[in-house]
């Protein structure tokens, strides 16, 4: 296998196989995908990571220009490293403990071994002095596992979701190693100012080690010490190819039809959202629930649809989230609806991206209630949606994406009374500060799409090289 001078590991491939087509791999839809997509063929890349069914053994492959070395996942590894470390211990940990982390030294072991063969399979990809970039915390270990194996490479790694406080984080039985495995990267990006500023606080309350702004000093075996850099890199979306589909014709179509067949309601309200306890869903159905039994909306006027993708089906959390929700919907529905109009449309499926952006044209007001989110690529998806500057974001501060987002009807999801009241702010909303505010969000979301994150992070990284250079003919 050639080996590649930049190499991306994530716990996915971006391909999902499939028997029924040319080749037998068909690309996945993931924003992460599209992310990386135009940073891999510019570059001679190859791309690490699970194929996405257990047992499946696969020998490296080149697809639409890429190199893909697949990593195997046996059937208790999927259970013990992926179902069981990375989403029953680490995603809740890391989202405030929304859901109670299970702390499992099983787990845990199989999670270093995970790890250990990821490195492994990176090590192998990548060409002399060159750049490895490791995304997610299903992988935090293996920036340090790299550098021991390939101290010629320059590793980034990225933190897609939150990192806690330290008040959390301690909670981890094994809080010292991930650090130490985290701190392998010469870059460690986060979403928000505030996750780097956690991650710094953790390092020096459990390891004494010295941060200074972004720079974090690392210890080295051999007296010496090097710096790793911790920072925010906010992740966007391909805003360009958004606002394409937006304009075609086939997609506005769409939106008047879905408008039709939902009864030509005078407000659409959405919510887009994998079906996962850190969305809000919950709190959301709660306000509008509320809404509609005050009487300030009625069924006549106003329908909320709610795409809830399927998500982690396996675990415990996911099914009980599931019927919670579903027995929350039906209830309202139950109460509300009359022959001609629905509350709420609630739709436990995934839909191709033409689809959801039609969604997103129909809405009047998006909902983004989460009540701890990385980023959340569906508010910027949304803003970057409305070529018409039309319609209304409500957006949690407990997602990455506030920050950037100002002119969003910023929200506390747990008040649910400010939320109502926000909800009908929306509603009523003159089509004039629509407007203004949404030109105002899709200017945002236009200057800082994917490919400037994915520039930044590639530049901050070739400051880290040339930095290592420097150091080493010190
Ligand atoms: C993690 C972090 C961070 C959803 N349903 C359908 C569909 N989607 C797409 C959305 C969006 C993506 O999935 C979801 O991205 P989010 O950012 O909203 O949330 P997570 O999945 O939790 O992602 C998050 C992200 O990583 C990136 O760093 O922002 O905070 O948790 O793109 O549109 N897409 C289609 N059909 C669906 O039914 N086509």
């Amino acid at each position: 296998m050639p080996q590649a001078d930049l190499v991306v590991v994530a716990n996915r491939l971006p391909v999902d196989h499939d028997e029924t087509v040319d080749g037998g791999w068909r690309r996945s839809p993931g924003g992460l995908v599209t992310a990386l997509e135009p940073v891999m063929r510019g570059a001679d890349g190859a791309w690490v990571g699970w194929p996405g069914r257990a047992g499946l053994k696969a020998e490296p492959f080149e697809f639409e220009g890429t190199q893909l070395v697949p990593v195997e996942l046996s059937d208790e590894e999927v259970e013990l490293y992926y179902e069981g470390f990375s989403n029953d211990t680490i995603w809740p940990l890391y989202h405030d403990v929304i859901a109670a982390p299970r702390y499992r030294r099983q787990w845990w072991e199989s999670y270093v071994q995970v790890n250990e063969r990821f490195a492994e399979a990176a090590a192998s990809a990548t060409a002399e002095g060159g750049t490895v970039w490791v995304q997610d915390y299903q992988l935090q270990l293996v920036p340090q596992l790299l550098r021991q194996a390939r101290p010629d490479l320059t590793i980034g790694y990225f933190h897609h979701i939150p990192f806690p406080a330290y008040g959390l984080y301690s909670q981890l039985p094994w809080r010292r190693q991930v650090l130490e495995g985290l701190l392998g990267a010469d870059v460690i990006g986060f979403q928000r100012v505030a996750d780097a500023g956690n991650f710094a606080r953790a390092v020096r309350r459990q390891l004494r080690y010295e941060t200074k702004a972004s720079g974090i000093t690392v210890p080295q075996p051999d007296g010496t010490v090097r710096t790793a850099v911790a920072r925010a890199f906010p992740i966007s979306i391909d805003t360009a190819s958004y606002e394409e589909l937006a304009r075609r014709e086939d997609v506005r179509a769409r939106a008047a039809e879905i408008r039709e067949s939902l009864g030509n309601p005078k407000h659409i309200l959405l919510g887009v959202d994998r079906l996962d306890y850190t969305k809000g869903i919950r709190h959301r159905l709660k306000a509008f629930g509320e809404l509609l039994q005050d009487g300030r909306l009625d069924v006549e006027d106003v329908t909320l649809v709610q795409v809830a993708s399927p998500s982690r089906e396996r675990v415990a959390a996911y099914v009980q989230l599931r019927d919670e929700i579903e027995l929350t919907v039906s209830r309202i529905n139950g109460d509300y609806d009359t022959m001609g109009h629905s509350a709420i449309r609630y739709l436990h499926q995934g839909y191709p991206r033409e689809e959801m952006v039609a969604l997103f044209l129909a809405a009047d007001v998006m909902l983004v209630t989460a009540l701890r989110d990385g980023m959340n690529l569906v508010a910027k998806e949304y803003v970057a949606s409305r070529v018409d500057n039309r319609g209304v974001l409500i957006l949690s501060e407990f997602a990455g994406a506030a920050d950037e987002l100002g002119s969003a009807l910023r929200i506390n999801p747990h008040d649910i009374g400010t939320l109502k009241d926000t909800i009908m702010q929306a509603v009523e909303m003159s089509p004039a500060e629509q407007g203004r505010r949404m030109r105002a969000l899709r200017k945002k979301v236009r200057d800082n799409d994917v490919e400037k994150w994915s520039r930044d992070f590639l530049d901050a990284l070739d400051t880290a090289r040339a930095r290592n250079s420097a150091a080493r003919s010190e």
